[in-house]
C-alpha cells in the first residue's frame, strides 16, 4: 500500500489535515474489551450497560465498524501495535515465544520525532519497555486488587500500589501529563489491566447490575453442526470450561459438591488474600450470600448455564463500567486542561472477546467476535458521530503514530495510516486493503484453539485450520462463511458449489499472501 504523507491530504476533509501535524498521542487500550460491551456499537448487551464516556470518543470522534487484529491473544496483539509488524514478522507468534530483540518500536521512533513517550499498565511483553522516558508497568497479566507496579525509579522491583488497578493506572496516566515537558508533544499509552478475565469489578460497583437479566446471544447453545474439529475441542465454554470459584467467585465450593473444573481456585483465593481486611469483608459481604443463594437451589444444567452465564456478563459490565468512567476522568482531565485542541485520543483493546456467543468466552479464534477488536478514535477538528467501514487492522496504529509524528514510516511496518480515512469521513483511499490477513499459532496451549490463519474481504471469510508440523498428523480442513446472510458465522458454506468462486478468489488471495509475506503453516 501506498504510503501518503499527510500533507499531501487536502481536499474534502472533515479536518485541516495540515493541522493534524504532530499532535499529542493518547492511546488507550484494554484487555480483552468486546466490542458488544461498548453502546456506540448498539450491541444489544450494552444497552443495558451503556458505557457514555467511551461513547463521547465516537459521538466526537470516529466509530470504526471493521476493525481486526491480526492474531487475536495478548503479546502478539501488543507486538503488533509497538513494531507495527505481523507476528511472523516480529517473531511473537505466542504469548511465549520471544519477540525478535532488533524489532524496532514505535515508542523509539517518536522518542527520535522528539515526542515525550510514556507507558502506563499491562505491559505483558517479553521485553523491556523502548523507547519510553516513562513506565509504571505491572508484572504479566497484573492484579485487579492492590497491583503491583514497576518504573524505572524502583530498579527492577515492582512495589504494591494500594487501590483498583484500572484508577491506578489512570491516576498514573493523569500524572503522566501533569509532569511532561510542556515544550514536546506527547504519546501516552495506557493499557488497563481490565477486563481481563476473572473480572473482579471494584467494590463501590459491586450491586451494578445485580438486577439486570441480560440477554443470552443468539448464538449461545451453537452445537457447531457446520464447523470443523476446532470449534468442538476449543476449551472455553462457559458450560465446560468456566470454573466456579475462580470465574464465578463461588469460594463454597468444595469436592464432591457435583461441580467441575476447578482448576484455580486456589488462584482466586490468592486474590482474595491480597486484599487487605476491609476490602475483603466488603467483598465477602457481597458475593458470599449471593454465592449459598444459589447453592441452596442445587441448580444444574440449564438452570446452571444460565445463572453461570448471568454472573460472568454483571461482573464483566461491571469491569466496563469502571474502566468507562475511568476513561471518563481521563477526557476529562484532557479538556479541562485545553488538550482535546491538539490531542489524537484512541480507544482499543488488544482483542475482541465472547460474551457467550458460541457459548464461549476468551478468544483467539478468526471468527468475528474475536478477530474484530473496538477501536474508537477522537482528533481534533473531526466533525464527530463519524462511522467508517474501512478493514483496518492493529498493525495500522504505529504508521498512524508516525504521520501524526510527522515522522517517515519505515520498510518494515506493513499497515497504513488510519489518517486518510479520518480525514475523509470514515471512506478508505482507492488504493486501502481489500482483504485481511489472519493467524493464530498459539496451540497447544490453554483454551485449546487449533492454529489456523485467513483471510477477510469483510463479507467472506476463509478459515485454515492446521496442526502443528512437528505433531506428526497433516489434519487441516478450511471453512467459509458469508458474513452479509450469516452474520453468526453457524453457516460453514465451504462445500456448497454456489460460493466456489468466492472460495477460488479468496483461497488466491490467502496464497498470494503466504508467498508475498514468506508465512506459512507453522
Ligand atoms: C490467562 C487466562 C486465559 C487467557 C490467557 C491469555 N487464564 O492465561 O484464560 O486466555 O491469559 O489472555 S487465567 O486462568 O490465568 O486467567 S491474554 O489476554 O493475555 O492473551
Ligand atoms: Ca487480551
Amino acid at each position: 500500500m501506498n504510503y501518503k504523507p499527510l500533507s499531501l491530504l487536502l481536499g474534502g476533509c472533515a479536518f485541516n489535515a495540515v493541522h493534524a501535524q504532530r499532535w499529542n498521542i493518547v492511546y488507550i487500550m484494554s484487555d480483552d474489551h468486546s466490542y458488544q460491551a461498548i453502546s456506540a456499537y448498539g450491541h444489544q448487551l450494552s444497552k443495558q450497560a451503556p458505557t457514555p464516556n467511551l461513547d463521547r470518543l465516537a459521538e466526537r470522534g470516529m466509530l470504526f465498524q471493521k476493525a481486526y487484529v491480526e492474531n487475536s491473544l495478548s503479546t502478539p496483539s501488543r507486538a503488533c501495535l509497538m513494531t507495527g509488524m505481523y507476528s511472523h514478522q516480529s517473531g511473537q507468534r505466542t504469548l511465549d515465544c520471544p519477540i525478535d530483540e532488533n524489532a524496532p518500536f514505535v515508542s523509539e521512533y517518536l522518542q527520535q520525532a522528539g515526542y515525550q513517550t510514556g507507558m502506563i499498565g499491562k505491559w505483558h511483553m517479553l521485553c523491556e519497555p523502548k523507547g519510553f522516558d516513562t513506565y509504571q508497568i505491572l508484572p504479566g497479566q497484573g492484579d485487579y486488587y492492590d497491583p503491583r507496579f514497576r518504573s524505572k525509579e524502583t530498579e527492577g522491583k515492582y512495589v504494591v500500589e494500594k487501590g483498583y488497578a484500572t484508577n491506578l493506572i489512570t491516576d498514573y496516566a493523569i500524572q503522566f501529563l501533569e509532569q511532561r515537558d510542556k515544550e514536546k508533544p506527547f504519546a501516552l499509552f495506557v493499557h488497563h489491566k481490565a477486563p481481563h478475565r476473572n473480572w473482579m469489578p471494584p467494590l463501590d460497583m459491586l450491586d451494578l447490575y445485580e438486577d439486570v437479566e441480560f440477554p443470552l446471544p443468539e448464538t449461545f447453545y451453537d452445537d457447531y453442526a457446520t464447523r470443523g474439529r476446532a470449534a468442538h475441542e476449543q476449551q472455553m465454554s462457559i458450560e465446560k470450561d468456566m470454573e466456579m470459584c475462580y470465574d464465578l467467585k463461588v469460594t463454597q465450593i468444595k469436592p464432591g459438591m457435583g461441580y467441575t473444573h476447578e482448576r484455580n481456585g486456589d488462584g482466586f483465593r490468592h486474590q482474595l488474600s491480597r486484599m487487605s481486611p476491609e476490602q475483603r469483608e466488603k467483598w465477602e459481604s457481597v458475593y458470599n450470600p449471593r454465592n449459598e443463594a444459589m447453592l441452596a437451589q442445587h441448580l444444574t444444567g440449564n438452570a446452571l448455564l444460565q445463572w453461570k452465564y448471568q454472573r460472568y456478563i454483571r461482573d464483566y459490565m461491571r469491569v466496563i463500567h469502571s474502566i468507562d468512567e475511568q476513561v471518563g476522568r481521563l477526557l476529562d482531565y484532557l479538556e479541562s486542561n485545553n488538550l482535546m485542541d491538539n490531542t489524537m485520543v484512541v480507544y482499543s483493546s488488544d482483542q475482541g472477546f465472547y460474551m457467550g456467543e458460541h457459548g464461549w468466552f476468551d478468544k483467539r479464534f478468526m471468527y468475528e467476535e474475536s478477530f474484530r477488536t473496538p477501536l474508537l478514535v477522537y482528533a481534533p477538528g473531526m466533525k464527530g458521530g463519524l462511522k467508517s467501514d474501512a478493514l483496518v487492522q492493529n498493525i495500522d496504529f504505529a504508521p498512524t503514530f508516525l504521520d501524526i509524528a510527522d515522522a517517515e514510516k519505515p520498510k518494515q511496518m506493513v499497515g497504513a495510516s488510519l489518517l486518510p480515512i479520518m480525514s475523509h469521513d470514515g471512506k478508505e483511499p482507492k488504493n486501502w486493503r481489500k482483504y485481511l490477513y489472519y493467524h493464530y499459532y498459539d496451540c497447544p496451549a490453554e483454551h485449546n484453539v487449533m492454529r489456523h490463519d485467513g483471510v477477510s474481504d469483510g463479507r467472506y471469510k476463509l478459515l485454515h485450520f492446521y496442526k502443528p508440523k512437528n505433531s506428526g498428523t497433516s489434519d487441516s480442513y478450511d471453512e467459509l462463511y458469508d458474513l452479509k446472510k450469516d452474520p453468526n458465522e453457524l453457516n460453514n458454506v465451504i462445500s456448497d458449489k454456489k460460493y466456489a468462486k468466492h472460495l477460488n478468489r479468496l483461497q488466491k488471495q490467502l496464497d498470494a499472501f503466504r508467498q508475498e509475506q514468506k508465512v506459512d503453516e507453522w
